[in-house]
């Protein structure tokens, strides 16, 4: 078992960092252009949340190109989105803040902070109506947790007991403010603790995350009532392509690095015997190659015609994901 989970990990850990380090290049040639937020160090929390939590809603913010690839969104596609090609997933009208796909339950990248939350709570009470009793995954930030919204979203979660998972990954800033700056408390999960169970993880370590993400998913859907996890982690690039991020000092930047999630993922496994330096290779290899495919995919598409304009504008385009 926790062979297999290294191999999935690992493939979705290096596929995130590969594509997104491959954006940045793109977007340094003037390939991609408008905003762009790569989550380069923050994979474990995404790829232990998506495979922890397995089928359901999934919502989250605009930091999410490696939660689309851990959901099982075509690279290409991805790729194709962010330079803005009419065969991109959102069909080059919404980039990288928009990654959207009804058929995977793949509810946003929102680029609102915190705008989601309440649509999450919205979604996992429709659910609920419907007689279901699947539970519904929220992804947001540590600055996401200071607007209004998270307090009416947790309120609401809580009192009419919706399962939603509220995930908080706290990279320690919002754009250039650090949390010290920003919040009259130092742990985020208490503002939680109080409406639901809220527990804390370190989100450096993709088991860590996977395992608390298995568990409160089986709590929420059993009980049918809200958790909320906060996962400690880092982004090792500027808040977006606009940012240097030079408010950090270089000492913080290398202690974070020195627990890359993917470091101590491949430390790990190699010490347990779930992989071996050849397998690494391999996946290497076909991250390369699946990277490089949807480059020239995107680079050999077609732009979206001017009568795409004025096309999927209004709820038309979410037609498809009423049942
Ligand atoms: C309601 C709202 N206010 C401000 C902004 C501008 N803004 C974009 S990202 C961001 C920081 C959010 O930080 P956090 O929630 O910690 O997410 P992170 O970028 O660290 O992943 C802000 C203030 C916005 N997009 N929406
Ligand atoms: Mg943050």
């Amino acid at each position: 078992m926790s062979q297999t989970l290294a191999e999935k990990f690992y493939y979705l850990m290096r596929l995130g960092r590969e594509f997104e380090i491959r954006c940045k290049e793109e977007y340094l040639r003037g390939n991609i252009s408008g905003f762009l937020h790569l989550a380069i160090g923050e994979e474990a929390v995404h790829v232990g949340a998506v495979v922890g939590f397995g089928k359901g809603d999934l919502f989250c913010p605009y930091r999410e190109h490696v939660l689309a690839l851990a959901r099982g969104m075509d690279p290409r596609l991805i790729m194709a989105e962010l330079f803005g090609k009419a065969t991109g997933v959102s069909k080059g009208k919404g980039g990288s803040m928009h990654l959207y796909e009804p058929k995977l339950d793949f509810y946003g990248g929102n680029a609102i902070v915190a705008a989601h939350l309440p649509h999450t709570v919205g979604a996992a009470y429709a659910r609920k109506m419907m007689g279901e009793k699947a539970g519904v995954l929220c992804i947001f930030g540590d600055g996401a947790t200071n607007n209004g919204t998270f307090f009416e979203a947790i309120n609401m979660a809580s009192l009419w007991e919706v399962p939603v998972l509220f995930l908080c990954e706290n990279n320690y800033y919002a754009i250039g403010t650090h949390i010290s700056r920003s919040f009259a408390l130092k742990d985020i999960y208490l503002k939680a603790r109080d409406y639901m169970p809220a527990e804390v993880v370190d989100g450096m370590d993709v088991f860590a995350v996977y395992e608390a993400v298995v568990r409160a998913k089986r709590y929420i859907e059993e009980y049918g009532k809200p958790y909320f996890i906060e996962a400690h982690t880092y982004r090792f690039e500027g808040h977006s392509m606009a940012d240097k991020g030079d408010y950090r000092s270089p000492r913080e930047l290398e202690m974070f690095k020195s627990r890359d999630p993917i470091k101590l993922l491949v430390e790990r496994s190699i010490r347990e015997g779930w992989l071996n330096q050849e397998q690494i290779s391999l996946i290497d290899k076909k991250v390369e190659a699946i990277v490089e495919e949807s480059v020239q995919f995107a680079l050999n598409s077609p732009e979206p015609s001017e009568e795409d304009l004025y096309t999927d504008l209004y709820c038309g385009v979410c037609s498809d994901a009423i049942p």
